[in-house]
């Protein structure tokens, strides 16, 4: 039967082959993919992250882990795509310029695209004149940035006043460990979530989907 701790314990220990077939076995024994990523894949990167911060791992772990992530995140990706049947509306993403974090993008990435939205993905280190000119060539209902690092934060405010100064009708969400409703409000940004699953939520209360 599957069991989620076992997978969350194969990330946090790097074991890609184990998380590729964990996660596989669940979805086949209908584990819904939402479980999946929440109570595997996130819970046992939050282990990682939290070990890291306390310095009870290092880099190297933390890269592995995330490969373990990466993989089983390819698997799940399909299938919570496949919930989605007509976009809702369409979102380019990316992790601000500066900033190579993308763990956490990806998953938002992942959940928007598993809740119906086309997802135009940027990537990392994406510059302000970057995220005015895919939205524009998308014709874009929302532009979502992730920055992890208090140093790229102010990034997200030269992308909110670029797009207003490029005059396109867009709405902007912005999330990351660091950043805070409170910040998003400070910059003028439309919304604010503080993890993956409640971007779809903000998402869709932006474009009158909710
Ligand atoms: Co970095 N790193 N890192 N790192 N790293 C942090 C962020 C840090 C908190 C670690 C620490 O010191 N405790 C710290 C930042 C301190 C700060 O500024 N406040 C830090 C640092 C300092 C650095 C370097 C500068 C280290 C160095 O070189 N000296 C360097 C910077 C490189 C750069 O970007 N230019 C660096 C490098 C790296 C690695 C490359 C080793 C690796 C990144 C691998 C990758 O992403 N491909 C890495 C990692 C993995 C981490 C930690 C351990 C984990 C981040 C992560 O993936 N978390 C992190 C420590 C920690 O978080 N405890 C740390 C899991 C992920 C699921 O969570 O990304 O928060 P998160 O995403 C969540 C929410 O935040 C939210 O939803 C997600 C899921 O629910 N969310 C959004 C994210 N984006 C959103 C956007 C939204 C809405 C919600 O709307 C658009």
């Amino acid at each position: 039967m599957a069991d989620l701790q076992a997978l969350a314990d194969a990330l946090i220990r790097g074991d890609r082959d184990t998380v590729v077939e964990l996660t596989e076995q669940a979805l086949t024994e209908g584990v819904p993919p939402g479980d999946v990523l929440e109570k595997g894949l996130i819970a046992g990167m939050d282990v990682v992250g939290a070990r890291f911060k306390a310095n009870e791992i290092y880099v190297p772990e933390v890269l592995i882990a995330a490969r373990a992530m990466h993989a089983g995140m390819d698997i799940l990706k399909p299938r919570l795509a496949a919930a989605g049947i007509e976009p809702v509306a369409t979102i380019v993403i990316g992790t601000v310029k500066g900033d190579l974090h993308d763990i956490g993008k990806n998953l938002v990435a992942m959940m928007l695209t598993g809740g119906g939205f086309k997802v135009v993905d940027l990537r990392t280190d994406v510059s302000a004149e970057k995220f005015v000119e895919s939205c524009k060539a998308e014709d874009a209902n929302v532009c979502a940035m992730s920055a992890l690092l208090t140093t790229t934060m102010p990034q997200m405010t030269e992308i909110v006043k670029a797009l207003k100064a490029a005059g396109i009708d867009i709405k902007t969400i912005i999330g990351g460990a660091p950043v805070t409703q409170s910040f998003a409000d400070e910059i003028g940004a439309d919304g604010f979530a503080p993890d993956a699953a409640s971007a779809v939520d903000v998402a869709r209360e932006l474009v009158g989907a909710a």
